[in-house]
């Protein structure tokens, strides 16, 4: 006899699953034995499900093909709610398996019960609770092929009957389309875009992540317009190696040069992003939008223009309608800007650098003396020693600032972050799910220490898996990122302090290769000898919490905040 779980793993290998993650028990029970009887799909059992889920939203943005989860009856499924949420905004083909009680109270309000199909209804595009065996495996079809179309979440939950329940006979296999087909733009809008295009004198590019496969033609769109390129922050992997038009990141993580790019240009020209921040984009141009998802068109700005249609092809029509824009004085102003400004935060990866003053007034009174150490000489240290086809993570915090601004996507290095949800704790377990796809790779989490210890348990995983991730820990003590949103609403810091254990030697005791690091004089090496050393790894590295992160354009009201809030903790500390 075949079982529901049977057809179930049956399918996900034939899929292309090669790991599933979760905890195990109750519902689950018969798709974890046929987990464990078939050969080519292992089974990650991790601490806490949202590190799976995390582990899986990665995976599935990693590779575009669906990564899968499990989260056993009621509590068990509740965990997978935030890194479903991470693999839904990141557009992520992700299936979570959940487990119900037993058919028979369904309904009852059964001990754990929880109504999976109410419960997942914002995060998951498909949600069915399989109640009979004849319903498979044309559940399990929609479930993935949504998943894999629609890019996004699908959940399917299994009552703790029903996975052992033997398939009618004669039952056809499971089986999928393939993936989302491209969108092929309007010839006559293309047009319409390229007289625009036409009639500006300046050009600027915004590009996003999906514009990433046709990075051969958005570089040559480029060089045809002489137009400076802003990249969002998960472009960079693809995109920034090699890209002599490329001027950097744009919003709080960016740089003025960008700004200078998209206030220079007549049109601003947006390449598969779906950049949030209204603020940051610039007033008066003529915008025109590229998105093979029509629905996100002029969401984030007025768009004087929509194409809906696939990066790639739009940018390859377009190139053979524009005029070549000879001037190329914005472009070059644009890059020198750029360049001057990476010259200047290089110079900040100098524990001893002097930042103009301001930051020397405030670490006079503000500076740890036990954490001298600069983050930004930490994501530089890395980046230098990192391997050209590393796999960098970033929790949500100020660690992805200093990725974003110290390390070169040059090589095949891929990025991967909770960066449209915005979430904590994402970036080790997403370096546990990258380096699950492929063990021989250099997998490197940038950390908070706020983000790290919030599921510190999964470390374990790290060693009970045999995946040897490099965590390193930018341990300022601090919900950094909150004390600076604090410092800038004119606010004293409360509430970001974090009193942390030895976090090296927590590593250790649990099996990693834990390295404290505490002098400026030692990180270099530190950071080149954990890079090298087989791993897993963490590296608690003490940076100095008073490190500012100046965004592109310091507001008048950004400036005084800051005043203000040094101030009040200047006289509280002073007990007036
Ligand atoms: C799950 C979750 N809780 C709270 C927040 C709000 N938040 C954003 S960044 C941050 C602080 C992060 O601190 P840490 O991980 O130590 O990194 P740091 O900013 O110090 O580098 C907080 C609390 C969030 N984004 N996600």
């Amino acid at each position: 006899m075949t079982s529901v779980a049977e057809v179930i793993v049956a399918a996900l290998v034939q899929q292309g699953v090669r790991t599933v993650w979760g905890v195990v028990g109750d519902a689950l029970n018969p798709v974890t034995d046929a987990i464990r009887r078939t050969d080519g799909i292992e089974w990650i059992g991790v601490r806490h499900e949202e590190a799976g889920a995390f582990a899986t939203s990665a995976q599935a943005q990693l590779t575009g093909t669906l990564a899968v989860c499990m989260g056993t009856v009621g509590p068990g499924s509740i965990h997978l709610l935030n890194g479903l949420y991470d693999a839904k905004k990141s557009h992520a083909p992700v299936l979570a398996l959940c487990g119900q009680v037993p058919l028979a109270h369904m309904g009852t309000d059964f001990f754990q019960e929880v109504d999976n199909d109410a419960l997942f209804a914002d995060v998951a595009a498909f949600r069915h609770t399989i109640t009979s065996p004849e319903q498979m495996p044309g559940l399990l079809e929609r479930a993935v092929q949504t998943s894999i179309v629609q890019r996004t979440v699908s959940v399917l939950s299994l009552p703790g009957d029903v996975g052992a329940m033997e398939m009618p006979k004669h039952a056809a296999p499971a089986r999928f389309v393939s993936g989302p087909a491209r969108v092929v733009p309007d010839p006559a809008v293309v047009a319409d875009a390229a007289a625009r295009i036409d009639a500006a004198e300046t050009v600027a590019m915004l590009v996003g992540i999906g514009a990433r496969d046709a990075r051969e033609d958005v570089l040559a769109l480029a060089d045809q317009l002489s137009a400076p390129m802003v990249l969002t922050l998960k472009a960079k992997e693809g995109l920034e190696r090699d890209n002599p038009f490329q001027v950097g990141q744009s919003g709080l993580i960016g740089n003025p040069a960008s700004r200078r790019a998209m206030e220079g240009a007549d049109v601003l020209l947006m390449l598969g992003t779906d950049f949030p921040y209204p603020d940051w984009y610039p007033a008066g141009k003529v915008v025109i939008q590229v998105d093979d998802r029509g629905a996100h068109i002029g969401r984030r700005t007025a768009v004087d223009l929509g194409v809906v249609g696939d990066a790639g092809l739009t940018v390859a029509a377009l190139l053979e309608r524009v005029a070549a824009k000879p001037d190329r004085s914005h472009l070059e102003d644009s890059t020198e800007h750029f360049r001057a400004w990476r010259d200047r935060q290089l110079e900040l990866t100098d524990p001893d650098y002097d930042h103009k003053g301001i930051v020397a007034r405030v670490r006079a009174k503000l500076d740890n003396p036990e954490a001298r150490i600069r983050p930004e000489a930490v994501a530089a240290a890395i980046d230098a020693h990192a391997a050209q086809d590393a796999i960098f993570t970033t929790d949500t915090g100020m660690s992805t600032v200093w990725l974003s601004r110290f390390v070169e996507f040059t090589g095949t290095r891929r990025l991967v972050g909770s960066y449209n949800l915005g979430s904590m704790a994402n970036a080790m377990p997403q370096a546990l799910g990258a380096q699950a796809l492929d063990r021989d790779r250099q997998v490197i989490a940038f950390c908070g220490d706020g983000g790290l210890t919030m599921l510190l348990g999964d470390l374990i995983t790290a060693v009970s898996h045999q995946l040897p991730i490099v965590v390193v820990v930018f341990n300022n003590g601090r919900l950094g990122m909150v004390k600076l949103e604090q410092e800038q609403g004119g606010m004293p810091e409360f509430g970001t302090q974090l009193a942390n254990p030895d976090l090296a030697a927590v590593a250790t005791a649990i099996g990693l290769h834990g390295v404290r690091v505490e002098d400026p004089s030692t990180l270099d090496t530190a950071i080149r000898d954990g890079l090298m050393h087989p791993g897993p790894v963490l590296l608690d590295v003490v940076t100095n919490p008073d490190e500012i992160s100046l965004p592109p354009k310091t507001t008048a009201s950004d400036a005084w905040g800051f005043a203000i809030a040094k101030l009040t903790e200047e006289l509280d500390s002073r007990g007036t």
